[in-house]
């Protein structure tokens, strides 16, 4: 076995996104691509000599040779150690919490996420820090340039590990540590929830069904639920992980899990049901006859977290991605704790969760967690759903209802533009900063707009700043409309228009949610000049 220095790079366009580096897999595959990206992480951190890493994958296509081709550049570039999910499995929490754990220096999670999988589709590598949590800027800015200037990546010519059997194996001087991907976060989610009052509750004949779309959260969940909780044996959902996660979107919305709203609308629906996404961190939920908003889980969590075990003191406060809507404000400002106001990404609530300024954090897009790791968490989520069920035995719709009449109901839908071409995407949004200026005042579909603004946050931790994280719509009487572009895809651009109107009168708390949005909808259609771009309806509406 010998170390062997490679010519290759730099290539362009490495730059991570809001969540990691994504590009369609056959690009990864490129002789020297994914070697490169992984030696200008190991450059940007000063090296891995002495080092210890986590790495893992949401188990999509090329996931296995990925993993291989990290554990011999961290094996060549010295690192002490690399702890890995067996098969080349974590989801993203777990990894999180491995960091955490074993107080490793970093992690590499292998995933794009909620995007498709497969040799056409996308594939993703994003670098994590000691804390657990995704690099905040600063990182992934040095991680940039260093993919710039490189050119040449350090591998062991080795051959391939077995990581289908768990123990201490090695490549060169560098421990490698094969660890069941389920047991340590297992382990966790037990001291934060009170499981025998979950089994209960499953004991009682409550019933619930949890689709892992094929993706990384099948073991976990089956684990957990059906094993430690007494579920009904099938009460997880395409459990086995799948390089295609069997051809669909493995991304928990009403669109790509459809089939589970269905079911929850239907004559058979189960008591509670859930989906997570690619890697683990998301969630959706649903009860009988409802869908619950993510905005809307995330206040209703921050409201009733403290019955669970984990959470019984109470929080110190709640964070939230700007265009997440203001519910869980409402509920922040009832309980007496500070809320906050992030730029899209979980990266940006790290800070916060290690300053002890929050405990709770949370996305419109699905993400929710806490101070437990430092991802959001989609089991995560899904177990103190559950944990609040099996105490306050209340359904989620009543559950529901009491929550609106109690802090009011923030309507709220997202609708995305998939695929435009740049250009397009980007001439719509510097169009909107243009005007910004003279929008106050100004009245669209009835509704007239006190402020706007191009969303800019100050990290009240570190004192970073980070500019045009979004264009803010505020409305006179609580509505908003908010506009930014993903910085997740893999195909031209995707416009995503966040849309919220806050309701508090009561008799009109159960309308259907895109009527209960129409005028802010319209009004969204007439600031933006959306008709340029020559698209009827949005791709997804969540
Ligand atoms: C999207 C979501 C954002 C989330 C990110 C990563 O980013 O909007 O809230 O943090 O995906 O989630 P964007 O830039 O496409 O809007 V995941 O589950 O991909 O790790
Ligand atoms: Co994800």
């Amino acid at each position: 076995m010998t170390v062997r220095t490679l010519q290759a790079g730099p290539f362009e366009g490495q730059k991570p996104g809001t969540s990691g580096l994504r590009k369609k897999t056959r690009v990864f595959m490129e002789p020297g691509y994914l070697e490169c990206f992984v030696q200008a992480i190991f450059n940007s951190i000063g090296g891995a000599k002495d080092k210890t890493f986590v790495v893992g994958g949401d188990g999509r296509y090329f996931n296995r040779e990925a993993v291989q081709i990290i554990l011999k550049i961290a094996a060549a570039n010295g690192a002490a150690k690399v702890i890995v999910g067996q098969d080349g499995l974590l989801s993203t929490p777990a990894v999180s919490n491995l960091i955490r754990q074993r107080n490793a220096d970093g992690g590499l999670v292998l995933s794009a996420s909620h995007n498709p999988g497969g040799i056409d589709e996308d594939f993703g590598l994003k670098y994590n820090v000691s804390n657990g949590g995704p690099a905040p800027e600063a990182i992934t800015e040095e991680i940039f340039s260093q993919t710039k200037t490189i050119d040449s990546y350090r591998i062991f010519e080795a051959s391939d590990l077995d990581l289908s059997t768990l123990g201490m194996k090695g490549i060169g001087s560098t421990t490698v540590e094969i660890v069941d991907p389920v047991a340590d976060y297992a382990a966790l989610m037990e001291q934060l929830f009170d499981f025998a009052k979950v089994r209960d509750l499953f004991e009682s004949g409550f019933t619930m069904r949890f689709d892992a779309m094929h993706a990384v959260t099948g073991p976990y969940a089956k684990a957990i639920l059906e094993g430690e909780l007494g579920a009904a044996a099938g009460t997880v959902l395409n459990a086995q992980p799948s390089v295609d996660f069997g051809g669909g979107h493995p991304d928990p919305n009403p669109v790509w899990a459809k089939q589970l709203v269905d079911l929850v609308m239907s004559a058979d629906a189960p008591d509670f049901a859930a989906a997570s996404d690619g890697d683990g961190d998301r969630n959706m939920i649903l009860g009988k006859g409802i869908y619950v908003t993510p905005s809307d889980s995330l206040a209703v969590l921050a409201a009733n977290a403290h019955l669970a075990p984990g959470y019984a003191k109470g929080l110190a406060g709640v964070a939230r991605s700007m265009p997440t809507s203001t519910a869980a404000d409402r509920v922040a400002e009832a309980l007496g704790i500070d809320h906050y106001e992030t730029p899209t990404g979980w990266k940006f609530f790290g800070n916060l969760l290690d300053a002890g300024m929050v405990t709770l954090c949370g996305e419109e897009s699905a993400g929710t967690g806490s101070n437990h790791v430092r991802e959001k968490d989609g089991l995560w989520a899904v177990l103190l759903w559950l944990n609040i069920l099996a105490e306050t035995r209340q359904s989620v719709k009543d559950i529901m209802a009491s929550h609106w009449k109690r802090f009011g109901r923030n309507y709220y839908s997202r609708h995305d533009y998939e695929a435009i071409p740049a250009e397009d995407a980007n001439a719509l949004m510097d169009g909107l900063r243009g005007k910004l200026p003279d929008l106050p005042g100004k009245s669209f579909s009835g509704l007239t707009i006190s402020s706007c603004d191009d969303f800019a946050y100050l990290d009240p931790v570190d004192g970073s700043r980070s500019l045009r994280q979004g264009i803010r719509i505020l409305f006179e009487g609580g509505a908003r409309a908010v506009f930014r572009l993903s910085g997740t895809g893999t195909v031209g651009a995707t416009l995503r228009i966040y849309l919220e109107n806050l309701e508090t009168e009561e008799s009109k708390l159960f309308r259907d949610t895109q009527d209960a949005l129409a005028s802010v909808i319209q009004a969204a259609r007439e600031i933006s000049e959306l008709e340029r771009l020559g698209r009827s309806e949005p791709n997804v509406i969540t």
